[in-house]
């Protein structure tokens, strides 16, 4: 093993993404599914990053997913794995444990839940906050972002929590829903409601996924 002298000076530098925090695991409160060799306490932090969704693409939409968007959304899960496996393959090269998730796998189909939410990462990791469309709300991107997730036992310092959190009087995520999923508050989004209509969208539109796009594209941020 090499030392851990050897890790680059500092390890973000060659990752190319558009947000990155570090949350204490500690304070990571939903279940963590499907690592049975993992004990734990065995890692400590969590690196969320995330990779912009194109503007230009997001504009394609009208009214549903397309195959145009659908590729797009393949391109960025593909790119957030490989940015996961190459930082969690420069952690471990400093003589450090690092788990690099998948973007978007399900391991649970009942329950739709994946290993871990990096929706919920990304709040202890400083990058945003939960918005009423029940995504992660980025300052600048809005929800117009993917998200990756590393954990390690690196002792990073951990990003501090975003202080400006909040969508305000904004709504334009609840007129843009086709389910009309979205209501006033996070907790109250229509889980249910939502993913029968990507159900319908899947079936119809020649898409193969669970993806819609309207919430995203609605939520701009300030970019
Ligand atoms: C499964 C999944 C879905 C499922 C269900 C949603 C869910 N379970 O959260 C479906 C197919 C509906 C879905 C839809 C979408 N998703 Co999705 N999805 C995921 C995935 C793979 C796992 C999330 C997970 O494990 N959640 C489970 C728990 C622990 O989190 P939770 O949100 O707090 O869920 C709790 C409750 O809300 C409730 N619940 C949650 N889901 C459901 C579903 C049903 C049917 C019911 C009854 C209850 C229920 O029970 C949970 C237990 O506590 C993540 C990737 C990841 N690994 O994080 C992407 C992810 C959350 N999705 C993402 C996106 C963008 C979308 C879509 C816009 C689709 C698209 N790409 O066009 C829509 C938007 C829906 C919305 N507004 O919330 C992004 C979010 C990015 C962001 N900026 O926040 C993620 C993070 C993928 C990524 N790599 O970036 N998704």
């Amino acid at each position: 093993m090499e030392s851990n002298s050897e890790i680059t000076p500092d390890l973000f530098s060659g990752i190319d993404v558009d947000a990155l925090g570090v949350g204490d695991l500690s304070l990571y409160e939903k279940e963590i599914l499907g690592l049975p060799g993992v004990a734990p306490g065995t890692y400590t932090r969590a690196i969320c990053f995330g990779l912009a969704v194109s503007k230009s693409v997001l504009d394609t939409l009208t009214d549903g997913p397309t195959p145009f968007y659908l590729h797009h959304y393949r391109q960025i899960n593909y790119r957030l794995d490989m940015t996961a496996y190459l930082l969690a393959r420069e952690i471990e090269k400093g003589g450090y444990k690092a788990l690099p998730f998948p973007a978007s796998q399900l391991i649970d189909w009942q329950n739709q839940k994946a290993h871990i939410s990096h929706k919920h990462v990304g709040v202890i990791a400083g990058i945003g906050w939960i918005g009423r469309n029940n995504l992660l709300v980025h300052p600048k991107y809005g929800s117009q972002m993917r998200y990756n997730t590393v954990f390690t036992d690196m002792p990073l310092a951990p990003t501090p929590p975003n202080p400006q959190g909040g969508c305000g009087t904004c709504r334009s995520c609840m007129t843009a829903c086709p389910a009309g999923a979205i209501t006033e508050r996070p907790e109250e989004f229509d889980h249910k409601g939502c993913f029968e209509m990507l159900k319908q969208f899947r079936n119809q539109r020649n898409v193969g996924q669970y993806i819609c796009g309207l919430c995203v594209k609605a939520c701009r941020g300030q970019r």
